[in-house]
């Protein structure tokens, strides 16, 4: 029998124990946050990548990418581990650490695309990329995500592929560790934001090659209603960082931003009937620069999302020196 019903959401943060305990039943794909970073590798035969974004003595946490009851199929490609299940694809792949990840990053991004083209899931609606010593310089003394963002643009260019919702991220290490849905049939309608100017026309201050993402992806099934991936937000208005020093600020100019793009207004000046508000969004991920803002963090967070939302938190760095913060989140 297969089922109709969708799973929402379709992924669930777990303890490492409570991941075990599947031993991969309804599972497509997972992302260890742990303590070292490494290839995917298989797990009860589904791919699972491991990301350092765990400090010792923090809690493993696992985020899971379920399926529904459908034939999984798996398989790799120049380094990706993949897993289909006739509707959505998942996928991982670790860029090792290097002088410079530009072209390991393209050469990544181009197996990327060659698969999700390959297997037929064009519509390609949420990347990762946590990126160890993101605000590091690399030995052409250009900022590490600098060096991203030239090899990204390049397979984004060279393939023609459409940008989706996107985070990137640091890590504490290990390289590059970068991961992606794909769906075969639903449409992926990819969003800006009113109050950010599009990431791919920032200016030229912020690196030689603007980041290669939209704001948010909307995932349009044939009937009904869809499910909005938010990417990674940070308190930017217009291209500039806001509040430089100030945390709470930044919280909030982060959960501002986020509500602009996810609201009615915003959706349909995308053709998107309905609006969400920050209380829609499940899967949360808050990212913070420094441990010591955690607390303060959390507490602003709590009083705008919905205590059934799954809410991970991790301490690492941001993109842009000057960032203390960044969310994402999904409205299933
Ligand atoms: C920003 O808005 C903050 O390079 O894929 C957020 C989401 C950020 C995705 C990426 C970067 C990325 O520019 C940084």
């Amino acid at each position: 029998m297969h089922s109709k019903t969708t799973v929402t959401p379709p992924c669930s943060f777990r303890t490492a124990e409570d991941f075990a305990d599947l031993a991969g039943q309804g599972v497509l794909g997972a992302v260890r946050y742990t303590t070292r970073a490494g290839p995917p590798r298989w797990e009860h035969g589904r791919p699972v990548l491991p990301l350092h974004m765990v400090r010792p003595g923090e809690p493993e946490v696992v985020e899971v990418w379920s399926t529904e009851d459908r034939p999984v199929e798996t398989g790799e490609h120049k380094g990706l581990l993949y897993a289909h299940d006739g509707e959505v694809l998942f996928a991982g792949g670790h860029i090792g650490p290097s002088a410079d990840c530009g072209e390991a990053t393209r050469a990544a991004y181009l197996a990327a695309f060659e698969l999700v083209e390959h297997l037929g899931y064009r519509n390609v609606f949420r990347m990762w990329n946590m990126i160890d010593g993101i605000t590091d310089r690399s030995a052409h003394g250009t900022e590490v995500y600098a060096d991203f963002c030239v090899g990204r643009g390049r397979a984004f260019d060279e393939r023609g592929h459409d940008m989706p919702a996107s985070t990137g991220i640091g890590a504490l290490g290990g390289g590059v560790g970068f991961y992606f849905l794909a769906h075969r049939s639903h449409a992926a309608v990819h969003l800006e934001n009113p109050l950010q100017v599009p990431a791919h026309e920032y200016p030229e201050q912020y690196g030689p090659r603007s980041p290669s993402f939209a704001r948010a992806t909307y995932l349009m099934p044939e009937h009904g209603r869809g499910s909005l991936y938010v990417s990674g937000t940070a308190s930017i208005l217009d291209h500039a960082t806001v509040g430089p020093g100030d945390v709470v600020r930044q919280c909030q100019v982060t959960l501002a931003n986020i509500a602009a793009l996810i609201g009615a207004d915003n959706l349909a000046r995308h053709g998107i009937d309905g609006g969400y508000a920050l209380a829609d969004l499940r899967a949360i991920k808050v990212y913070v620069k420094h441990p010591e803002d955690v607390p303060t963090v959390t507490r602003l967070c709590r009083d705008e999302f919905s205590r059934r939302a799954d809410v991970a938190v991790f301490t690492v760095d941001v993109c842009r020196p000057d960032l203390l913060v960044e969310i994402e989140g999904i409205t299933p």
